[in-house]
């Protein structure tokens, strides 16, 4: 047996990129390559013992067995055997990053919250958009709601606005919560589907939960696949208070528009992006920011007083309702912008804490039972995940913008050494020339709102919740043509997976009560020859007036800023129209990916080699906005032989996207059945309209791929 020495760490060697003499843990791989990360700090234990050799463990001889002494290695180890914390319960894949709010517009009239009444001020943020039902792992694009959670550092303490980019919730009552969780999460029997709502449990319920079937509508429409975090809206669901000087209160509703307008995915296309690229979301976010395009979206309130608040057709505090911005219109009083990637995901996007407890003065809580059962659920939960109440003064959770101090002391993982003895208040120790600690302040600090309150204790609903359809008809039937298909269309998806008819039968028994196009079209949809009785309820839907501000398609004007074009590019392409149209994209404000058939790149007409960003197998057009093809002739003939080639423009046909093809590039779009449109296009010098189509999808080509029901 050869006995031949591992190169080992104890000879510090010439690293070649710094020129410099490594520190004491420099050293040499197995094979000898001198490891370069670290040229200045030395490689230490977390205690600081400097360490010798980060490639072999401490063995009695070089064959022989692993020292239980080598505390380098149990630490190291021991370390990373607890890497993970446990993932959010709910929420748990989630994509972060850090930013402003600039008040645009005083609110001092309702609230002395001064992170909404000093205009102009630039409070930082936190914030984490978060699939729901999925594990931390899961791909980025399930049909799902999406958390849209902010925390503001203000200096008046953190406020948590922990919100959903949809504005109503499934349930009223927070005791349905762990229910409603475990019936969409994975089956508990056989651990699966994960990330999806389309299985018998979650169907099982909301066929026995009316009260979600609003929900169920917006859960249905596009709202719950998004084409990007950053071209979603979100909202703060529950109705607030802001509370004012003298202690008096207004209602409200908070709404983030995104400055990119609203657009979503066909369904067909987030299946694909989910295999394509599971971290779709995750790394759109982080590469807008990277590039400097800071995602923004205006903030607005809903503001309502007790007496409008009296007169609504229901309860403002059920949080299954929603006031439409025709009813009352949202107010813009500043804006939000994501500036800043997270340097380490773990230590902020996922230590994160959100708490909606978490208010500065002048902004409180209503009465909205679900609101109230967050209020305890999340210090709770905060606990089981970072394991220590000192969650706290994890630097992301830590209160930035303000001082804080009190009297809490020690426990697990305490990070803070706080002098003196004054860990009590009362007390007098002033007196004695010692430091006496922070005491309260009648003015200054929180005061909850004086409402009032009236009645026995009871388990009751109120009757103003009893309303469960009036919504849901209000939302499906304020939709557009395309987007009532779409969600036609999601429910077949979604019940053609439930595998117990009588569930399936529960839902077209709800759906009835919404709207009866709905219900046949779903039922005709599934095969179902007879619709079953309406579900019974004690109060029928009354028509509300409609509201377009529900529509996703077309609520905002939106260019082609953000968007992404793939471009792909053959040897021999043109130079001048891949250069011409590259820049002209870029100028408009869109990421262009070039893709090839190579890695390398493309050879182009000009003899230079364009490199490629994508290999053409590992970037369907699903991941794009628009598409172009720039081909030689002969570089078609080549395309034509690859199924990849063909699908890149099928798919994206399928998913009404425009298409851009050089002359030489249209025999591929004959092979791929493409029929002529207004999105299908020769592409010009200057590919100005492809450009200006590419935040667009061309409905009207819908039916020729997907019949309608
Ligand atoms: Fe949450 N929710 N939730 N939720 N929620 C959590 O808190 C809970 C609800 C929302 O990016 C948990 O820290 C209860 C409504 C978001 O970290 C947990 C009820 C809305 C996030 C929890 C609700 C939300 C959470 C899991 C019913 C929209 C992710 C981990 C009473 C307004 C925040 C955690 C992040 C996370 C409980 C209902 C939004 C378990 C009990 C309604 C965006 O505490």
């Amino acid at each position: 047996m050869s006995t031949k020495k591992t190169p080992s760490l104890s000879k510090p060697k010439m690293t070649k990129a710094a020129g410099k003499r490594p520190n004491d843990g420099s050293s040499l791989g197995s094979g000898g390559e001198v490891h370069q990360q670290s040229v200045t700090d030395p490689l230490t234990t977390n205690h600081g013992v400097s360490i010798s050799d980060n490639q072999n463990s401490l063995r009695a001889g070089s064959r022989g067995p692993t020292l239980l002494e080598d505390f380098a290695l149990r630490e190291k180890i021991h370390h990373f055997d607890h890497e993970r914390i446990p993932e959010r319960i709910v929420h748990a894949r989630g994509s972060g990053a850090g930013g402003y709010f600039e008040l645009t517009k005083s609110l001092a009239k309702y609230t002395r919250a001064r992170v909404l009444t000093e205009v102009g001020v630039k409070t930082e943020v936190y914030a984490r958009f978060s699939t729901v039902a999925g594990g931390s792992g899961s791909a980025d694009t399930p049909r799902d709601v999406r958390g849209f959670a902010v925390k503001f550092y203000t200096k008046q303490g953190n406020w948590d606005l922990v919100g959903n980019n949809i504005p109503v919730f499934f349930i009223q009552d927070a005791i349905k919560f762990p229910d409603l969780v475990h019936a969409v999460k994975m089956e508990a029997d056989r651990g699966y589907p994960q990330a999806a709502t389309a299985h018998d449990t979650f169907w099982d319920f909301i066929g026995l939960m009316p009260e979600a079937m609003h929900m169920i509508m917006w859960a249905m429409s596009d709202r719950t696949i998004p084409r990007s975090l950053r071209m979603m809206e979100g909202f703060g669901v529950h109705a607030f208070r802001l509370v004012d000087k003298e202690g008096l209160s207004t209602f409200v509703k908070f709404h983030w528009r995104p400055k990119l307008g609203l657009q979503s995915t066909c369904w067909d296309e987030a299946v694909k992006i989910a295999g394509a690229d599971p971290d779709y979301q995750r790394r759109d976010l982080h590469e807008a920011i990277e590039a400097g395009h800071f995602p923004e979206w205006e903030f607005g309130v809903q503001l309502v007083s007790q007496e409008q608040a009296d007169k609504l057709p229901f309860d403002i505090l059920d949080a299954t309702k929603l006031i439409p911005e025709e009813l009352v219109p949202i107010e813009i009083v500043g804006r939000l912008v994501l500036n800043k990637n997270p340097d380490n995901f773990f230590a902020q996007t996922e230590q994160i804490a959100f708490l909606p407890t978490n208010v500065p003065p002048g902004i409180d809580f209503s009465d909205d039972p679900l609101l109230q059962g967050r209020l305890f659920s999340y210090l709770d939960t905060q606990l089981s995940r970072l394991g220590s109440t000192n969650f706290f003064q994890l630097p992301v959770n830590q209160p930035k913008g303000c001082p804080f101090h009190n009297f809490q002391r020690d426990g697990h993982m305490q990070t803070q050494v706080i002098k003196g003895r004054a860990n009590y208040e009362p007390n007098s120790l002033a007196e004695a020339g010692e430091e006496a600690g922070p005491r309260e302040n009648a003015e200054l600090g929180f005061r909850s709102f004086h409402g009032s309150t009236e009645g026995g204790k009871s388990r009751l609903r109120a009757e103003s919740f009893a309303d469960h359809y009036s919504q849901a008809r209000l939302f499906f039937r304020s939709q557009s043509a395309t987007e009532q298909q779409h969600m036609m269309h999601a429910l077949v998806f979604e019940l053609s997976k439930v595998s117990l008819p009588h569930v399936r039968q529960q839902i077209l028994a709800n759906l009835q009560n919404v709207d009866m196009t709905l219900a046949q079209k779903v039922g005709d949809g599934l095969g179902v020859a007879t619709l079953p009785p309406a579900a019974l309820t004690t109060q029928k839907a009354v028509d509300l007036p409609l509201a377009k501000s529900l529509r996703l398609i077309g609520k905002y004007e939106a260019g082609p800023e953000g968007r992404c074009l793939g471009l792909l590019v053959t040897d021999g392409a043109d130079a001048t129209t891949t250069s011409k149209l590259k820049n002209a994209a870029r100028k408009a404000g869109m990421k262009v990916v070039v893709i090839a058939a190579k890695i390398e790149g493309a050879l182009l007409s000009d003899g230079a080699m364009l490199p490629a960003d994508a290999q053409l197998e590992g970037a369907p057009s699903c991941l794009f906005d628009a598409i172009a093809v720039i081909a030689s002739a002969d570089g078609c003939s080549q395309l034509l032989r690859k199924g990849a080639a063909i699908e890149f423009v099928k798919d994206a046909y399928a998913h009404l996207k425009a298409i851009g093809l050089s002359r030489e590039a249209q025999p591929l779009a004959v092979k791929a059945g493409l029929e002529a449109d207004t999105f299908v296009m020769t592409l010009t010098a200057d590919g100005r309209e492809l450009i200006e189509k590419a935040s667009q999808r061309l409905w009207e080509r819908e039916s020729k791929v997907r019949p309608p029901l």
